[in-house]
């Protein structure tokens, strides 16, 4: 096998934007994207295309200084310091201290087509992201791998799983850097596992080291600056957000019907029903069960009367059979996988012998797109894409198999994210000024300008359920807010205890979905005694109480990438005990609610607090923050603690996203000594509307001192749904906040003196 290792420099040259330099074995490639980013390339066949399925931006231009030794590029924060002899790539902060730097001897190399970069390991550097994967929050002294797979039956150490999440945040000398190795081949990381503390090193099994570094000196200015780069989701529909219950499968029209109804009998607030792969006509995509589901568009109307939407899922294969209409039309245009004699690629998976549409081609994404009208005339308004990774029983499908140009091994990682844009864009086109939902189990890095994600086959065990916990987190870090696992475990069935647990910490999952394999026990709430299901309603009301709230935290999502469910390492960045395995499951819901998962078998939980003052939710009882306490966690209370200073907005119980509730909006105060802010972010939670200026914005202040709560003058044209303002305070010495006074929610300032 010809092994290289990056030599000395031949050339250095400028064109455009672009800074060329040249060794013996390739071709260096650097561009400035922002102050922040800056890009490396090394190819030994560089294509001038140079496309990207995660980035969304355009390089600047930069200035470079070049002495005997080395080439430097300085920007107002970063600088990168490229030693000539031999090529190696060394970054440092603006004021010069390391952030990151090229292993001085083994660099940048080759082993065939395979490129590996060896780093520089800090000693106490710790490493974060990679999205989708098992282990500790820490992933120093782990190694992975990034090779779309179906994972069924996964436990709490596989690797790989569904995902591709090339970007990391490295941790040390109290300095942040991040990068994104923009390579949609088998891909590997090592942050020092098997390397005896020496290096890191990451690399894929072919194309180029092209990576983004990120200089920034903070964890949610890189992950905003990652998500500038690779783009940010938009608003979800609201609906989304609510309640949601799936099965494999209910299995008819009736079935669906009944559930719908047993949710609203029992008054347990939901706002989405699903259909998993049963609803179809022998599992071919885009049809209907004639007899099981005879007449899909009367069924959704009765949900939709009720307040239920519904999301049916969506696979890749495409089953052979001739008059299958998907079949006939992708055959002609010859819009499947082959191999390179032109053969289509055959698979076996639910429908039999399938064939796998190229979404690689726009053609192809248009007209996949189009045949949603088959699920959205008669009212299907979420899309579930399944089995993406591409998935076909034996999990092997082969080398030989292409996409136009490109074969398997170049662009598997990518063909899920492709499904689910062809899916979005499709959807967004046949139903009108409305936001569809989507939903994808294999993605790749810039999935969240198309797709919610969801972890895929999990376990009905504790550790999945924590495990869960860190994952939804990790895809936070690397630009995923909407993500959801499925609560209660797929595979197994949970004890009631577990099934309980698993919902209270739902509530504080941005996608709240309960769902379950075939042949499971059913998972409804009312499935588990009365006792429970008192809970669980509970529980899912609280997350209705919380949806301004979650909402305005999406807003922040869609604005600057921030995700709803923040590791600790993304405001407490410097405190080790975020990252200690006691505590690393822990995490914050929006801005300043702290949650602490904890097993279903354990009814007290250790939690540590960080900085600043908090409140348990539920008692409201007072702790002062950088230390750990011993708690009470019954199944009625999982800890929830709110940060001192908080403003949370809430609503009073609906049953669904489609009531407008009682029109108050609550503004809970927790008591801080410092001045804080919220900003309020309202629209029709339904259509693009927002775009055009339809939201309404506020900012909130609260200032402890001058004893004031002030509500800025709304900006936007939408009418808020809630035309009275409730202040409820928490923690205030006074009862006179708590006196639930109401006041208009005019859209003028509001000056409230407490
Ligand atoms: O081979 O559609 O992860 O959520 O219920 C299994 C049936 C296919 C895997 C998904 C799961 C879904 C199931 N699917």
């Amino acid at each position: 096998m010809q092994t290289e290792i990056l030599g000395d420099i031949e050339s250095v040259n400028k064109q455009g934007n672009i800074l060329i330099i040249k060794t013996k074995e390739a071709t260096a490639r650097i561009w400035v994207y922002s102050d922040s980013i800056i890009r490396v390339n090394v190819s030994k066949a560089f294509n001038d295309d140079d496309k990207s399925f995660a980035v969304i931006q355009k390089p600047g231009d930069f200035k470079f200084e070049e002495s005997a030794d080395e080439i430097v590029i300085k920007t107002p924060v970063l600088q990168l310091h490229i030693n000539k002899s031999p090529l190696r790539f060394n970054f440092y902060t603006a004021n010069g201290k390391a952030l990151s730097e090229d292993d001085p001897r083994f660099g940048i190399n080759w082993q065939g087509d395979r490129v590996i970069n060896y780093r520089k390991l800090y000693k106490d550097e710790k490493f974060i992201g990679l999205g989708e994967k098992t282990g500790n929050l820490n992933k120093r002294g782990s190694s992975f791998v990034n090779w779309n797979t179906d994972a069924a039956m996964h436990d709490t150490k596989t690797d790989p799983l569904y995902k591709t999440f090339p970007f990391f945040i490295g941790l040390h000398s109290g300095l942040t850097y991040g990068l994104f190795f923009d390579n949609t081949h088998k891909s590997y990381f090592d942050f020092g596992a098997t390397t005896d503390d020496q290096m890191s090193w990451f690399g894929a099994d072919g194309g180029d080291m092209n990576y983004y570094f990120f200089g920034a000196q903070s964890v949610a200015q890189i992950i905003e600056d990652y998500t500038w780069l690779t783009g940010r989701m938009e608003m979800p529909p609201l609906w989304s957000l609510g309640y949601q219950q799936c099965r494999w499968s209910y299995m008819s029209a009736d079935e669906v019907l009944s559930i719908a109804e047993r949710f609203r009998k029992e008054k347990i607030p939901a706002d989405v029903i699903y259909c998993d792969i049963d609803y179809m006509d022998e599992f071919k995509i885009f049809t209907w069960n004639k007899e099981t589901f005879p007449d899909p568009k009367a069924m959704i109307d009765k949900l939709k009367a009720i307040g239920f939407r519904l999301i049916t899922i969506v696979d890749p294969g495409i089953k052979i059979e001739p008059g299958y209409k998907e079949y006939d039309e992708g055959v002609e245009n010859n819009y499947f996988a082959t191999y390179p004699n032109g053969e289509k690629y055959v698979g076996e998976v639910w429908a039999g012998r399938c064939h796998f549409p190229d979404f690689f081609r726009e053609d192809v994404r248009e007209w996949w797109g189009a045949a949603f009208t088959a699920l959205t005339d008669p009212g299907v308004e979420g899309f579930w894409n399944d089995m993406n990774e591409p998935a076909a029983w034996g999990q092997n499908i082969p080398s030989l198999v292409k996409f136009g140009d490109k074969y398997m091994p170049e662009v598997r990682n990518a063909y899920g994210m492709e499904m689910a844009r062809a899916t979005y864009e499709g959807t967004r086109r046949v139903i009108g000024n409305k936001r569809p939902f989507v939903l994808t189990r294999a993605a790749y890095a810039g999935t969240q300008r198309y797709s919610a994600v969801w972890t895929g086959d999990n376990s009905a065990y504790d550790s999945h359920m924590l495990m869960g916990q860190r994952m939804v987190s990790s895809l936070g870090i690397t630009g995923m807010s909407l993500v959801g696992v499925d609560n209660g475990g797929f595979s197994e069935n949970p004890t009631p205890e577990l099934m309980v647990r698993w919902n209270s910490l739902g509530v504080y999952t941005p996608m709240f979905r309960n769902h379950a394999m075939q042949g499971t026990v059913m998972r409804e709430p009312w499935q588990w005694g009365k006792k429970n299901m008192a809970i669980i309603k509970k529980d899912i009301e609280q997350r209705y109480r919380l949806l301004p709230y979650i909402y305005s935290g999406f807003y922040q999502s869609h604005k600057t990438g921030l995700p709803l469910s923040r590791t600790l390492a993304i405001n407490y960045t410097n405190d080790e005990n975020g990252y200690d395995v006691k505590y690393h499951n822990q995490f914050l819901f929006g801005d300043s609610i702290l949650v602490a998962p904890v097993e279903s078998t354990k009814l007290t939980a250790e939690v540590y607090l960080p900085a600043g003052e908090w409140y348990r939710l539920s008692t409201r009882e007072k702790f002062t923050g950088e230390q750990s306490i011993i708690v009470d966690a019954p199944l009625t209370d999982l800890p929830v603690f709110i940060k001192a200073g908080a403003i949370i907005p809430m609503q009073n119980v609906i049953q669904s996203t489609n009531e407008t509730g009682n029109g108050v909006l609550e503004i809970n105060i927790w008591h801080g000594n410092e001045p804080t802010s919220f900003v309020y972010y309202e629209d029709d939670g339904l259509s693009y509307d927002y775009e055009q200026g339809e939201y309404f914005k506020r900012e909130i202040t609260f200032d402890p001192n001058k004893r004031t709560i002030e509500f800025s003058k709304v900006e936007g044209a939408f009418v808020s749904r809630f035309n009275k303002i409730k202040l409820m305070g928490y923690g205030f010495e006074e009862a006179s906040v708590s006196k639930h006074k109401l006041y208009n929610n005019s859209n003028d300032a509001i000056k409230i003196d407490l």
